[in-house]
């Protein structure tokens, strides 16, 4: 199907955003009125499908839009290919934008040249992209799955962090041990890092620092909580005040959230946003747009359930008076 075909079906809830493409990871913000969504754009192969992620191959990014939440979806082609990426070799995964300054910033994880997953930005005039690489990763940065959150007060902040394939556990003592397990089913699990981003948002403020997340009675979520454990897919979003730093469970193939006051935390876990969907991987966004609150998620059911071939899908969400989310099952 071509471009232009597509763009002529109306956005519809639960259903591809797109069809002719396959997309995962969405990043969904609204830019300049208009609700733009940044995936990843799973691509076939050959190649092998294991839990290092081999599988998930892709090599470039389109960006899509919405003129209204059910008008057609706009693809606006490649913004950015990993050939034009200087310092990465492949795996262009789960990518999040941020404007700042008259400037639009893609930052995306891909492999370098030593196969060490890193955080890569970079700049364009338009929301749509095109986008250029920076010469260089964000010096520091590690592991997948970047999203920046930019809060009232204007700072910046790049949550982040995988485990498996997007290699997290590989990083507890500061540098890279590519031996390295995570921890023991009875030990804290491993939380997503978080770092305040530069004034030009090109580089760390200060060395990323591992997030807390604790149960109601304040101990830790183990890592052996599969239910409630960190895996992959941070996302921060702000409500009523409060942040709410939303992640995949992985293997329990969960989308989940916790509460703070503030956005590098505590979090205080809360429940669960989206019960699984087709495919191993989930992974989200929440955006406001227009009054409404909505989760970008994907599935595999495009497919027929192959992982590596995903679906950006969207959903309406709702809050409950206290602040907790009610609990989305896509299908229903
Ligand atoms: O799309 C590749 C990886 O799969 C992402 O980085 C993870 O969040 C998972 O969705």
């Amino acid at each position: 199907m071509s471009n232009s075909a597509n763009a002529k079906k109306r956005a519809v809830q639960n259903e591809p955003l797109v069809t002719h493409i396959y997309t995962a990871d969405p990043s969904a913000h609204v830019f300049e009125g208009k609700l733009y969504v940044y995936p990843s754009h799973d691509i076939d192969h050959d190649g092998p499908t294991n839990d290092n992620g081999d599988q998930y191959a892709m090599e470039d990014y389109h960006v899509l839009s919405l003129d209204g939440i059910d008008s057609p979806c706009i693809d606006h082609g490649e913004a950015l290919h990993v050939k034009d990426v200087p310092w990465a070799s492949k795996q262009m995964w789960a990518p999040d934008a941020a404007y700042r300054g008259n400037t639009y910033y893609l930052f995306f994880p891909a492999r370098d040249k030593d196969g060490i997953f890193r955080i890569g930005v970079a700049k364009g005039e338009s929301p749509a992209g095109p986008f250029q690489a920076e010469a260089n990763y964000m010096p520091g940065s590690f592991s997948i799955d970047p999203a920046v959150f930019v809060d009232d007060d204007n700072k910046a902040y790049m949550y982040f962090g995988g485990l498996w394939g997007g290699q997290l556990e590989k990083w507890q003592t500061g540098v890279f041990l590519p031996d390295a397990e995570g921890p023991d089913a009875a030990e804290p699990a491993l939380g997503p890092r978080v770092a305040e981003l530069s004034d030009d948002m090109l580089t760390f403020a200060e060395s990323p620092v591992e997030i807390s997340i604790v149960g109601g009675d304040g101990s830790p979520i183990l890592a052996g909580d599969e239910d409630r454990r960190y895996f992959e897919g941070p996302w921060m979003h702000k409500y009523n005040g409060l942040y709410y730093l939303s992640y995949s469970t992985g293997t329990t193939h969960k989308l989940v959230y916790a509460v703070s006051e503030h956005p590098q935390g505590p979090f205080v876990f809360k429940g669960t946003i989206l019960t699984p969907v087709l495919g191993w991987t989930t992974h989200h966004s929440i955006v406001q747009f227009q009054d409404k609150w909505y989760l970008f998620y994907h599935d595999a059911s495009l497919s027929g359930g192959v992982d590596h071939k995903r679906s950006v899908k969207f959903t309406e969400l709702h809050y409950n008076e206290d602040g907790t989310i009610q609990t989305i099952d896509s299908y229903l």
